[in-house]
């Protein structure tokens, strides 16, 4: 029997693509344009795989309107803001992505960034090692520290968990903002972001990006956060009003923001990267290499699993209804 053909647009992780290339014909092209492909080509596809997070790979409606016999898009990464979720419902597509096998190093990253931001380990660092020990002394104490915080997590979900239970350990105490109560979570619940933004001076945004959380983190939640106020960011460069956040970094509304995502990657505003209170990273989170194989391998098995039984293993929400034929 002949092989599905198994389209990858752009760059995808090469362990990803190696397992992908035992199992199935593949199919390259440079980025999802349809018009790359002539028809009998697009007519073989039966799937395709497509990293998250690369502004070039976003996967429009029209773009899985093209390929009359997709089955199944299966995603590298947790977030799929970048593709129509929605749309690939409505034409009958599976789409997969890679949860759960990140949320632990995505949470070590988000602590680290917080710890950085706040004690400005990165600065001492760079003290450190441009000789100003030596020439000038210590490096100034800092104005920041954990103690005493209280920390809001935006998005309490697999993430937002794993972040809860590590700084829980560190004695903070945790409150968070969904659209909905989370069951059997004992953390003090808000039903507005500007509301959970009043009640910490700490707010970590772990939520998906995507219409529902543009710009959610405004120039009014960053006022309720306050002068002590601290910003991290390891969800979605879009979810925070960023020339808002400029201003609050500049003017003193609040203190700090520890960023590894931004939302126009990998387009850094030049007044972030010239702010002293704002720690950067670029789009790290995940970014081990045991981690990034696991996500690597899951999307693999995405495509094995459809293709053998119909269903996939993680599938998102919008097509957790859809079956194989
Ligand atoms: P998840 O389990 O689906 O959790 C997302 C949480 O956000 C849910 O609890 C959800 O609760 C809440 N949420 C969604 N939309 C919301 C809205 N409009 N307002 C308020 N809360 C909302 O996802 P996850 O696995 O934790 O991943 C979360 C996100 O992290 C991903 O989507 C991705 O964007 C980001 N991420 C970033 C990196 C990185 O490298 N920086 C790595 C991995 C993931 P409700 O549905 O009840 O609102
Ligand atoms: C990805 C991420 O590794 O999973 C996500 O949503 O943002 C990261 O883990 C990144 O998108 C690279 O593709």
């Amino acid at each position: 029997m002949s092989k599905a053909a198994i389209l990858i647009p752009g760059r995808l992780h090469p362990h990803a693509e190696s397992r992908i290339r035992e199992a199935f014909e593949v199919v390259s092209i440079a980025r999802p344009d349809a018009m790359l492909l002539d028809e009998p080509d697009r007519e073989r596809i039966r799937g395709i795989a497509v990293a998250s997070g690369i502004r070039a790979q976003s996967v429009d409606g029209e773009f899985l309107g093209a390929f009359p016999k997709l089955e199944i898009v299966a995603s590298f990464g947790v977030g799929y803001d970048h593709l129509d979720a929605a749309r690939a419902a409505s034409l009958g597509i599976m789409v997969s992505n890679t949860p759960d096998v990140l949320s632990e190093e995505v949470a070590d990253t988000a602590v680290a960034l917080l710890i950085n931001t706040v004690r400005e380990l990165p600065m001492a660092e760079a003290w450190l090692r441009q000789g100003k020990w030596h020439s000038v002394g210590s490096y100034p104490l800092t104005k920041g520290t954990l103690r005493g915080r209280s920390v809001g997590i935006f998005g309490m979900g697999r993430i937002g968990l794993a972040i809860a239970k590590r700084l829980e350990a560190f004695g903070l105490p945790i409150s968070y903002h969904n659209r909905r109560k989370v069951d059997g979570v004992d953390y003090g619940y808000h039903e507005s972001l500007v509301e959970l933004a009043r009640a910490v001076d700490t707010l970590i945004s772990i939520a998906p990006g995507g219409t529902s959380t543009e710009k959610a983190v405004n120039a009014e939640v960053l006022r309720a956060l306050g002068p002590s106020g601290v910003l991290i960011n390891v969800g979605r460069g879009t979810t925070v009003d960023e020339d808002a956040l400029i201003a609050a970094l500049a003017d003193g509304t609040i203190m700090s923001a520890g960023l590894d995502v931004f939302a126009n990657e990998p387009d850094v505003p030049e007044a972030l990267i010239e702010a002293r209170n704002a720690s950067l990273l670029p789009h790290v989170a995940s970014a081990s290499m045991h981690t990034r194989t696991a996500m690597a391998d899951l999307v693999a098995d995405n495509l094995l699993a459809w293709f053998r039984t119909g269903r996939a293993l993680t599938p998102v929400r919008e097509t957790a209804h859809i079956t194989g034929p």
